[in-house]
């Protein structure tokens, strides 16, 4: 692989201005595709940390953003969307680099996020409270709907503008203003990002971005006395975490965490469809997604038939470089990542399931690829089958009845999301109300629309993000209680003489 890949530099935002970190620390991101450097970025402390928080506390108090009028706050909003949409090339190449996905995805990403600015852009006009006049002849009440104040942000590697695209326009929308924290191996289109709404009017230290360690300035964040909220995506581990940092001062918590998701694959569904959304369900990304459909649920009577399919079309995926567009799954982010998807897929093979494809590294001359990978003959209580592996590694199991699909889905501790193959409606009514996790495909998977809330049951996390619900999350709500008249004293007698 030759790609003439040059570092980018880049420094941190704090109160608007772009700044290393205080004592000068820096750390580099080699691409996990190539082997080279390609970015070098502040290694920011606690002291910078507690800079930018400073800048987003007094900002949200003493600034002009949460009362802004929200036609104001939704064009800066759009300006930014436009922006990530002019820069949509630049961006994608950023983003394969930093992180080994293929490129072509990540303009797809890239274009997904902007979507989502514009979109948040609405909510800045929608964002209301409520009135009740039904109190008596004495009260008025009034419900006001508040920014909840400084929202930190802690994201990932596997959608780095996407993820922050998630969470930050919807903060910003409701007049919240925010410090970010982006995972140590992803931050340029953060930063990127940051130029952008800085460009686009947003008043300084109403964002702000440190670069550096989860544990060193991210515990602190979830920590901080002056942080209001604290939203995290990332590992269930990391999650349990930022709620247990966060008790210092009852911060509200929003957590979009891991998943073990299920595709359930009946024998009436129109399996050609199911068969393309299994092999890029579990594909995507590298299998690097939340979302991923890690688990392959099909019905006896096809099994057979199916699996061989499915094995078939995995072994012709295009693995490689991430800059080829040709290019469908890219390399692995990291060697801890690579191990921990090796040690999965040898557990696979000790618990006795079969290994039919993959299973291995890649011979490659640069980079840490992987092989797509399935196993089959899994038991729902295999290693494989309940925890995140995060990797190109499907595990297949089989079923009988509707019942027992619904049981092997509920069977992790996870609940992120599921998709369900059939052309029955019977069928798919009744699967999307028994499996519980929070988001249910049916023919389809992946999809995601801004509209529709996205967050997880059980351990994949706390809250909802997207749509209206993100304005709950971003929100107070305040009960104004307007007295109207005279008002009944608490002690001195009525002059009818009652004394309640
Ligand atoms: O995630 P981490 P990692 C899962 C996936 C993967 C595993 C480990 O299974 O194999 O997590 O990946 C910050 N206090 N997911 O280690 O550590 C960190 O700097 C506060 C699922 O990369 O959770 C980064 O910004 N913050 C997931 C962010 O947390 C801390 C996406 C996420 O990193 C911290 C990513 C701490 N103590 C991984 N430690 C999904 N739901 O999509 C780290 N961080």
């Amino acid at each position: 692989m030759t790609v003439a890949i040059t570092a980018r530099t880049y420094q941190n935002l704090i109160d608007g201005e772009w700044v290393d970190a205080a004592d000068g620390a820096t750390f580099e991101r080699v691409s996990p595709a190539h082997d080279v450097v390609v970015g070098r970025y502040p290694s920011a402390g606690v002291v910078d940390l507690d800079r930018a928080v400073a800048a987003a506390r007094r900002a949200f108090d003493e600034g002009t953003w949460p009362m802004m009028p929200g036609v104001e706050r939704a064009r800066i909003l759009n300006r930014i969307a436009e922006r990530i949409r002019a820069e949509a090339d630049d961006l994608a190449a950023v983003e394969a680099l930093e992180s080994g996905k293929p490129v072509s995805q990540a303009r797809d990403e890239i274009l997904s996020s902007a979507d989502l600015w514009e979109y948040a852009s609405t909510l800045c006009r929608h964002t209301y409270g409520d009135t009740y006049n039904t109190l008596g002849s004495a009260m008025f009440g009034m419900v006001l709907r508040e920014p909840v104040g400084v929202v930190g942000m802690i994201t990932p590697w596997n959608f780095p503008l996407l993820i922050i695209s998630q969470k930050l326009p919807f903060a910003l929308a409701v007049g919240c203003t925010a410090v970010v924290k982006p995972a140590e191996i992803t931050p340029g289109t953060t930063l990127r990002m940051a130029q952008m709404a800085q460009d686009a009017g947003l008043p300084a230290g109403v964002l702000n971005v440190v670069t550096g360690s989860g544990r060193v300035i991210g515990t602190p964040l979830a920590a901080h006395p002056d942080v209001d909220m604290i939203s995290f995506t990332g590992s269930t581990d990391v999650g349990r975490r930022v709620i247990e940092a966060s008790k210092s001062n009852l911060k509200k918590v929003e957590l979009e965490l891991g998943g073990k998701n299920p595709q359930i694959v009946f024998a009436d569904a129109d399996l050609e469809a199911a068969l393309d959304a299994v092999v890029y369900g579990v594909y995507f990304n590298m299998g690097e997604c939340c979302n991923s459909g890690s688990r392959l649920l099909v019905q006896e009577s096809i099994a057979d038939e199916f699996i061989a399919k499915v094995v078939e079309r995995a072994r012709t995926v295009p693995v490689g470089d991430p800059m080829d567009p040709r290019t469908k799954v890219g390399a692995i982010a990291t060697d801890e990542q690579f191990g921990k998807i090796l040690e999965l897929v040898d557990s696979g093979r000790a618990e006795g399931a079969d290994l039919l494809l993959g299973g291995g590294r890649m011979d490659t001359d640069a980079g840490r690829f992987m092989e797509p990978t399935i196993f089959a003959g899994v038991e729902p209580t295999m290693r494989i089958a309940r925890e995140e592996i995060f990797g190109p590694v499907l595990s297949v199991m089989t079923f009988k009845t509707a019942a027992d699909a619904a049981r092997i889905a509920n069977s992790t501790t996870f609940g992120l999301s599921a998709g369900v193959w059939t052309k029955d409606l019977d069928t798919a009514i009744g699967m999307s109300r028994a499996i519980r996790a929070g988001t249910i495909w049916v023919n389809t998977f992946l999809e995601g629309y801004p509209e529709l809330p996205f967050g997880g049951y059980k351990e994949s996390g706390l809250g909802r993000e997207f749509g209206r619900f993100s304005i709950d999350a971003f929100t107070e709500l305040k009960s104004v209680q307007m007295h109207l008249g005279p008002r009944t004293s608490w002690w001195m007698p009525r002059s009818g003489g009652d004394a309640r």
